[in-house]
């Protein structure tokens, strides 16, 4: 039933394709924490979201509204780039209308109903930074609840030269390794990161125990990937406070406190 609800809610609501995952999907991603939905979204759709980011990256910064983090650019450091946008749905009606549309499959994945935890674009613009291998979860997320699933869209073709996502397969079930550190090389013996290049349109659905990583962006291609983050509706709503919280300890630039340090760890 929260499948149909779901189902019939993201339908009236909007014009994207629903992404629904077929049983090989489903027990992929139950074998591996991961799967990979090639060309889930058309070349037409794919115009919209891309212009929806577009728009969002030239909107001017303002307290209160999306979340803008900037960079050092690795190419150039006289210069700043965008490094990423959170908290979007709230302020725009475009990414308002995906993240309910990509909710569908995340309610079939869990088998109940469930709720957007946070979003976020990774622009990694020509010179952005990579990350370091980690699990989603080791950024607090506990605190909130157990268990969430990540759905990455490709905005632009995400190759080995410019950082695509790389994953760990048959980790999920080993639950969190640590809180508020990357792994260590300790951690990643016996670990196999695959690189998983994709294309504008492609999807991947992950949960937060799957390790992952990408490299910085060192070529003159920008890199640009969505991604919302869903838990069981069941375990809570808990945007709100997440998003709370972390204003505290590492706001978007506009809100910052000049001369204070303030440190990614996860
Ligand atoms: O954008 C990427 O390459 C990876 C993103 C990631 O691992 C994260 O934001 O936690």
């Amino acid at each position: 039933m929260p499948f149909v609800t779901s189902f019939r809610e993201a339908f009236a609501f909007s014009m994207l394709t629903i992404p629904i995952l077929d049983n090989r999907q489903l027990t992929e991603f139950y074998r591996d924490g991961f799967v990979i939905i090639r060309n889930a979204f058309s070349p037409k759709e794919m115009q919209r979201i891309e212009s929806w980011t577009s728009e969002l990256a030239a909107l001017p910064e303002e307290s209160g509204k999306h979340w803008v983090y900037h960079e050092k650019s690795k190419i150039n450091p006289e210069i700043e780039i965008i490094n990423r946008i959170e908290n979007i749905s709230p302020f725009h009606a475009g990414f308002a209308e995906l993240s309910k549309v990509l909710k569908v499959p995340v309610v079939q994945l869990l088998g109940e109903e469930t709720v957007l935890f946070k979003e976020k674009i990774n622009f990694k613009l020509p010179g952005g930074d990579g990350f370091k291998p980690h699990q989603d979860s080791q950024a607090g997320w506990e605190d909130y609840a157990a268990y969430f699933i990540n759905v990455m869209v490709c905005i632009d073709e995400a190759t080995v030269e410019n950082g695509c996502l790389q994953l760990v397969a048959g980790y999920q079930n080993q639950g969190l390794f640590r809180e508020w550190e990357p792994l260590t090389d300790e951690d990643m013996k016996g670990m196999n990161f695959v690189h998983y290049p994709t294309r504008p349109g492609d999807v991947v659905f992950f949960d937060c125990y799957v390790p992952h990583a990408s490299e910085p962006n060192m070529t003159d291609k920008t890199r640009r990937l969505y991604f919302a983050t869903y838990n069981r509706l069941s375990e809570g709503d808990h945007m709100a406070r997440y998003y709370a919280d972390k204003h505290k300890n590492f706001p978007p630039d506009i809100d910052r406190v000049p001369g204070k340090e303030y440190v990614f760890r996860v």
